[in-house]
């Protein structure tokens, strides 16, 4: 940690590509706007109770209209990247059915825009958005979803084509499975572990049914998914917690890495399911472990686990989200990723950053927490590189301030600073520091 204020782009292998990323729910904004339809947080948001400062994303950080500024702010920071999601309610405002160009517009505006800055464009089709249309039909638990899910995905790669570096068909299908109909803390909001596990293979299958459209309409685009993964470990030697450890690994991560990767669910893990395992038909294993060209990874922190759950550890420091801050889980993660799966693609950092409360003073942002935390992810992340773990890129969650889900505005994850009330945008300490590690 020490040493990381020297680190710089130039020890990372050649043609490695350092990114900012965002979210469309999170930043747009334009809830309404050229034939947008509803999505499932627009319907989340409604609901009293669900987000803890009662907020939405109806307007954001404004983006739909500032985009052009905010494409000279990703340029400014020095950046080879940018990741951004298509909101399927815009493009297929019905779900499944008639596409609206208005929609397919807005994102061809940005890649043409990224392009002519000189920056790639990364693009995650399925960023949590759903069009509320298809949750009255039961949402991801629908099997039929799925199969919208690779006509919209085939419709945005056709109009996009090889202009985009990456598709990522999901992002993050734990958060859109466990969390969203398991957890209840994100959209649709229920509790129901069976339907927790129906979504989440419907979730797969999309992605299987969707690389082949991506492939057909956009040959030369690298095409992948994104997973949220971190390292599961015991809080103690005691056989309990090594098996709470295990299961909760099981879950987290195995859950979804064994069917892409290795074509089969994690026996354990099914067999602790019991009745709730989920509605799996002949072929659909063969479907979702299509080859990937990549694997994107969101890494924010390891969890302990004890037979009581989950526990921090004495003496952790943690970010405003009270995740503990923990650099060499995304070493361990990387090379426990290479021992355990043969099949295993080119792996992407699509995300990793923190929240903290950020102190402004006039025009200035000060918040020396973030870059630690990125400065130090990044070390981590070389010595996983040096250990032989092919690593292409790394992009810092998130170009700006923004709806952090069911916690609103209050948690601010930018690199810039946004005002709100304003919609001025101002480059924190940490994008200084990361545009003067990209020099
Ligand atoms: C990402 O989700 C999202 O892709 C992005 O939209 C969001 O803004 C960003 O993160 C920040 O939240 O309880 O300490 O073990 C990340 C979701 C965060 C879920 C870490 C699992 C476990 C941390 N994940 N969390 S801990």
């Amino acid at each position: 940690a020490a040493r990381a204020a020297a680190l710089t782009r130039r020890d990372f292998p050649a043609g490695f590509v350092f990114g900012v990323a965002t979210s469309s729910y999170q930043i747009e904004g334009a809830a309404h706007e050229d034939g947008r339809s509803p999505s499932i947080w627009d319907v989340f948001c409604a609901q009293p109770g669900r987000i803890s400062d009662g907020s939405s994303g109806a307007v954001a950080c404004d983006h739909y209209h500032r985009w052009e500024q905010d494409l000279d702010l990703i340029a400014a920071l020095g950046v080879d990247a940018y990741r951004f999601s298509v909101a399927w309610p815009r493009v297929v405002p019905t779900g499944r059915g008639p596409v609206n160009p208005a929609g397919l517009d807005f994102y061809e505006r940005l890649t043409d825009g990224l392009l002519a800055r000189g920056v790639q464009p990364h693009v995650t089709l399925y960023h949590w958005d759903l069009p509320a249309t298809l949750q009255d039909q039961g949402g991801w638990t629908n099997r039929d979803t799925a199969y919208a899910f690779a006509e919209y995905s085939a419709a945005v790669a056709e109009r996009l084509g090889n202009r985009v570096a990456s598709y990522a068909t999901l992002n993050e299908p734990w958060c859109s499975s466990v969390l969203s109909y398991e957890i209840g803390e994100h959209a649709p909001g229920t509790r129901d572990r069976a339907a927790a596990l129906s979504a989440a293979h419907h979730l797969l299958l999309g992605h299987g049914l969707a690389m082949p459209e991506i492939r057909r309409h956009a040959p030369q685009s690298q095409a992948g998914i994104v997973l949220n993964l971190g390292p599961q470990e015991s809080a103690s030697d005691r056989p309990e917690d090594i098996l709470a450890a295990r299961q909760a690994d099981g879950r987290f991560n195995r859950w979804f890495l064994d069917p892409l990767l290795r074509g089969e669910y994690p026996a354990d893990t099914w067999a602790d399911v019991g009745a709730d395992a989920p509605p799996v038909q002949d072929g659909d294993l063969e479907l979702i472990r299509v080859p990937n060209d990549f694997l994107g990874v969101n890494y924010y922190s390891r969890g302990v686990i004890g037979a009581q759950g989950g526990v921090l550890p004495e003496g952790a420091s943690v970010t405003d989200m009270g995740w503990e801050i923990h650099p060499q889980g995304l070493t361990d993660l990387m090379l426990r990723l290479k021992a355990d799966y043969p099949a295993l693609p080119p792996i992407y950092i699509t995300e990793n950053g923190a929240a903290f409360a950020d102190e402004r003073s006039g025009d200035r942002v000060h918040d020396p927490r973030r870059t630690e935390f990125l400065s130090t992810h990044l070390s981590a992340l070389l010595q996983a590189t040096q250990a032989g773990v092919d690593v292409r890129g790394y992009f810092a969650w998130s170009l700006m301030d923004n709806f952090e889900w069911a916690h609103g505005y209050q948690k601010r994850f930018g690199l810039v600073y946004v005002d709100y009330a304003t919609q001025e945008r101002l480059l924190k300490d940490s994008a200084l520091w990361y545009q003067a590690f990209l020099k």
